[in-house]
């Protein structure tokens, strides 16, 4: 569990849930579909990520790394979006959303979503599509300079920052960790519907997302039929428009 004391007192004071999340990002979009399938009442608070405004001291004294989303929930602030979509889960238990045979097995596919977005998802979602919308003034460059303290991401964001691009022919690593992670998700969803078996958990909601904005950057899931089908199924459910579609119509057009 990702629990984190927070500069920003302010936030101590909610009540309830309060979510701090971006409509096109989506690790906020697990969170939201996780609190549409239990039917959760929620407060938003939405950032506007190409506005930057993560980048501010507020933002960053609520999650010390700048990022979205940030359950706070009752005053206790916590990131992480596949801990909370877990903690979520086991706090308010109604409909279960874990798997009932296989709660291990389960969670390694919220590990192995976690593992691979900075050195997969984000530089893929960057190269292809997200960095020219990204960009950053020399000013918001200076101010996050100021505020980021994780190198890794202060790294990444180095990549695109100023004059520099991500170029596509520099996504091998990329690549190549995101063909083994879908290769394993399309076995897993061989002759089932859902990543777990007949039981749809959390394991779908922390992959939905990851397919629904690749797919939006060109990703050829085309050479994926058990990917494709179980992406027909959960357009279906009802937690996918709330979540992810009234947020985000179509990640190719943001
Ligand atoms: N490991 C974090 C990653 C969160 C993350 O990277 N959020 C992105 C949107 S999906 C973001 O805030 N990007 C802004 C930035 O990188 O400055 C989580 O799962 O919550």
């Amino acid at each position: 569990m990702a629990i984190v004391e927070p500069s920003n007192k302010s936030v101590q004071t909610l009540q309830g849930l309060h979510l701090y999340h971006g409509g096109i990002s989506n690790c906020s979009m697990r969170v939201r579909m996780t609190l549409a399938e239990k039917d959760l009442k929620w407060t938003s608070h939405h950032l506007d990520l190409k506005k930057k405004e993560n980048i501010s001291d507020d933002y960053f004294g609520i999650n010390p790394n700048g990022l979205v989303p940030t359950l706070v929930h009752d005053g206790v602030v916590h990131i992480e979006s596949n801990d909370i979509i877990d903690y979520l889960d086991q706090t308010f238990p109604e409909p279960k959303l874990r798997s009932s045979d296989n709660e291990t097995g389960m969670l390694e596919w919220l590990k192995l979503a976690a593992s691979i977005h900075v050195p997969a998802i984000k530089p893929y979602v960057y190269a292809t599509m997200m960095q020219k919308k990204l960009k950053k003034t020399a000013e918001e460059e200076a101010k996050y300079n100021e505020l980021q303290k994780n190198e890794e991401l202060k790294s990444f964001h180095s990549k695109h920052a100023g004059n520099n691009e991500f170029k596509t022919d520099e996504l091998t690593e990329s690549l190549k960790i995101l063909e083994e992670s879908f290769n394993k998700l399309e076995n897993a969803l061989e002759g089932q519907n859902w990543i777990m078996g007949a039981q749809y958990t959390l394991a779908d909601i922390s992959w939905i997302p990851i397919h629904f904005v690749l797919i939006g950057c060109g990703y050829p899931f085309e050479n994926y039929p058990n990917i494709s089908r179980w992406a027909n199924a959960f357009r279906e459910r009802d937690s996918f428009k709330k979540g992810v579609l009234d947020w985000c119509a179509d990640f190719s057009k943001v």
